[in-house]
């Protein structure tokens, strides 16, 4: 029942709202067991290569709940917050399974650390950073977004991290360079529920300018804690003006590129889910209504509430798109 034909993120909540929960389990068989596989990926062979500013890099390894040290931020909303257990517990994370409990229940699995990052494509120089390194290269602000899924559904989450124009700086990208890939990472033997039918790694992009845009923030915590691995640890993006599905998690390279790249959705379902994917309220680019939208809080609250424009950031974000038509680049 879950494993559709055609994907698509409004069939899988529509289910699962409908779908009593013993048929949601009937797929999450017996579990492999954990193996460590970051290992693999090479760790050893970046011990020499750190961020040039850090003098001192450091050495200490986060576990997942650990507390962040963050700088409010003047990017912050004052509206009330989603509860943490909330925001931990429905979450779109299609590696570990694609019910919204599925992440909460597996993503455990994932071992943050070590965790090398490539940064791959038209750059300066090519190279492979790890996450400690890239995790205090500036100092992280806590900022309360808007986050929007295009199913729909709401939350207002404070995360910590910083504008992800720092990293690209640090990244050099060639004149040439239009738009930055991220890559997720991708290994069966922790994602043992991983669905087929898509083109995995999952793969997001941003044209350069969204990507400088200094709301768009490159994010390693959220309520003042280091990410659980279900809301993306160790880094993920969030870009708060856009579709939550923008907003890739558990981050292992960032590629430049002067071509629009190929993005999970897109290549998905590209008539539902486009490139752009700013958040729209006049344009149903899914099976449904943007019109609306349901704030996640601890009850199930109806799709009461009026969804903004860009979700709220015109003032910051409109000017990128001026003169494009927001129907042809959904
Ligand atoms: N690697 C990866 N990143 C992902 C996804 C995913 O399935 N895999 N889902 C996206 C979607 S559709 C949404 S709505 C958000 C959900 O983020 P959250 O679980 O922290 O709320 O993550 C996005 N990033
Ligand atoms: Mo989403």
């Amino acid at each position: 029942m879950l494993l559709r034909k055609s994907p698509s993120l409004e069939a899988t909540i529509r289910s699962s709202e409908i779908t009593p929960q013993h048929v949601f389990e009937q797929h999450q068989q017996t579990r492999r067991r954990f193996l460590a596989s970051a290992a693999t990926l090479g760790a050893a062979a970046l011990a020499a290569r750190t961020l040039p500013s850090l003098i001192n890099p450091p050495t200490t390894v986060h576990a997942a709940g650990e507390p962040l040290k963050a700088i409010p931020s003047k990017y912050t909303l004052d509206d009330p917050q989603t509860p943490f257990a909330k925001a931990s517990t429905y979450n779109n994370f299609y590696e570990y399974g694609t019910d919204k409990s599925d992440p909460s229940h597996e993503a455990y699995r994932l071992q943050t650390r070590p965790w090398p990052i490539q940064i791959t494509g038209m750059v300066k120089k090519p190279q492979t950073i790890n996450i400690d390194d890239l995790l205090h290269y500036r100092p992280l602000e806590s900022r309360v977004y808007r986050f929007r899924c295009v199913e729909a559904w709401s939350m207002i989450i404070p995360w910590d991290g910083y504008s992800l124009s720092e990293f690209i700086n640090f990244c050099q990208p060639l004149p040439s360079a239009k738009y930055v890939q991220f890559f997720s990472y991708n290994d069966k033997k922790v994602m043992p529920d991983e669905p087929s039918g898509y083109d995995w790694p999952y793969r997001e992009g941003l044209r350069m300018d969204e990507a400088m845009n200094p709301l768009t923030l490159l994010t390693f915590g959220c309520y003042g804690q280091v990410l659980p691995n279900q809301n993306g640890a160790p880094v993920r993006v969030i870009v708060p003006w856009k579709y939550g599905y923008k907003s890739a998690k558990a981050i292992v390279r960032f590629h430049f590129t002067d071509k629009e790249p190929a993005t999970t959705w897109n290549v998905a379902d590209g008539r539902e889910y486009g490139f752009y994917s700013n958040v729209n309220p006049n344009y149903d680019n899914a099976r449904w209504s943007q019109a609306h939208e349901r704030r996640l809080d601890t009850s199930l609250l109806p799709r009461n509430i009026p969804t903004q424009m860009f979700n709220g950031y015109g003032d910051q974000v409109a000017s990128l798109y001026a003169g494009m038509d927001l129907k042809k680049f959904y």
